[in-house]
């Protein structure tokens, strides 16, 4: 059987046409993973506390987070950082409970063994749940990306709900500059698990410190094969790159830069790996001139924005600081 020879292989330049789901069954199948999984494990109950009212909700992600220098300094050196009480116990199952009923509703199957092996997507759910919009607009959550980035004012890129269902293998080797087609390096996603987050369900897991991508700057991307996952893990392996592979307890929250290297490991409980992911960058940046594959389904994140464009639309509000009627630009926020 004869495959794309290797020059084309690593011909990305072409737009992505199909789904953002498309996108993601596509980007999982590049990852390498072990012949043998372990067998599926049972994972821990959710905790059993009172779900709050949406009110209450909605206060909490206005809220400041206490972010110190310390935090900003660690993220800037290493690309990632951790943070744990970002959000309540109570606002992660209401999270939970509110995602696994959108991606039952959209893919017609029970989350938590419906569907084996797949990583589910949806995005822009924020545009038509007014609770979600709460999530994703968090003046907490987008105050502690402008301060990280060191910038004054946060877009939304989007919105990503992202759903490892059981079985599902690795997630490869990356780094999100390759996705987002912006021409800046200000730019974070907030990766929000929607319940604790075992090692066995696969976290998000970062190597560190923030320069290491210049390792793997020459390994090339090949968009039918495991080789860059590879090619990657190969490299870090031989430079012995520190990798921060740990479970989030139930609230906490990542944030990781475009330049940060992350994977994850397969998901091998029966419970569905929830998570929110949203991606904000600083204002004023712009949408590259070419972008690629790669970058998925961007246009649908920016109707009207073309290449080389300042990245504003109406669905890329300022989230952070918050809006008064002043500084609107007329965005939704
Ligand atoms: O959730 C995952 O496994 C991957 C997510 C990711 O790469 C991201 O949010 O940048
Ligand atoms: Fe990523």
């Amino acid at each position: 059987m004869t495959g794309p020879s290797p020059l084309e292989d690593t011909d990305v330049s072409q737009p992505w046409t199909e789904s953002n789901q498309a996108w993601w069954d596509w980007y999982i199948g590049l990852a390498v993973n072990d012949e043998q999984q372990g067998a599926i494990q049972t994972a821990n109950p959710l905790p059993s506390i009172t779900v709050p009212s949406d009110e209450a909700v909605i206060a909490e992600l206005r809220e400041p987070y206490p972010l110190s220098l310390a935090d900003i300094e660690s993220f800037q050196a290493n690309g990632y950082i951790k943070l744990k009480s970002v959000l309540s116990p109570g606002a992660v199952l209401k999270l939970r409970a509110v995602l696994v009923d959108l991606l039952e509703a959209a893919y017609k199957t029970k989350i938590d063994g419906g569907i084996q092996n797949r990583f589910l997507s949806l995005e822009m759910v924020w545009l038509d749940n007014p609770l979600l919009r709460a999530y994703v607009l968090s003046p907490r959550v987008a105050q502690i990306c402008a301060k990280l980035l060191a910038v004054p004012a946060v877009r939304l890129y989007h919105d990503n709900v992202l759903s490892k269902e059981p079985g599902c293998g690795r997630t490869p080797w990356h780094f999100d500059d390759h996705h987002f087609p912006l021409d800046s390096h200000d730019v974070v996603t907030a990766w929000v698990p929607a319940q604790p987050t075992s090692l066995a369900m696969g976290p998000l897991a970062f190597a560190h410190p923030i320069d290491i991508w210049r390792l793997v700057d020459s390994v090339n991307f090949e968009k039918s094969t495991t080789g860059y996952d590879k090619g990657v893990a190969e490299a870090f392996a031989r430079e012995q790159v520190c990798v921060d592979e740990t479970p989030f307890e139930i609230g906490e929250v990542s944030f990781h830069h475009n330049l940060n290297f992350h994977t994850a490991a397969p998901n091998v409980t029966d419970r569905s790996r929830v998570v929110l992911a949203n991606t904000y960058y600083a204002d004023g940046a712009r949408v590259i001139d070419a972008p690629t594959m790669v970058s998925g389904d961007w246009q649908k994140f920016m109707p009207g924005v073309g290449p080389g464009d300042v990245a504003k639309s109406k669905l890329n509000p300022i989230c952070w600081p918050i809006a008064t009627s002043e500084t609107s630009d007329g965005a939704v926020c």
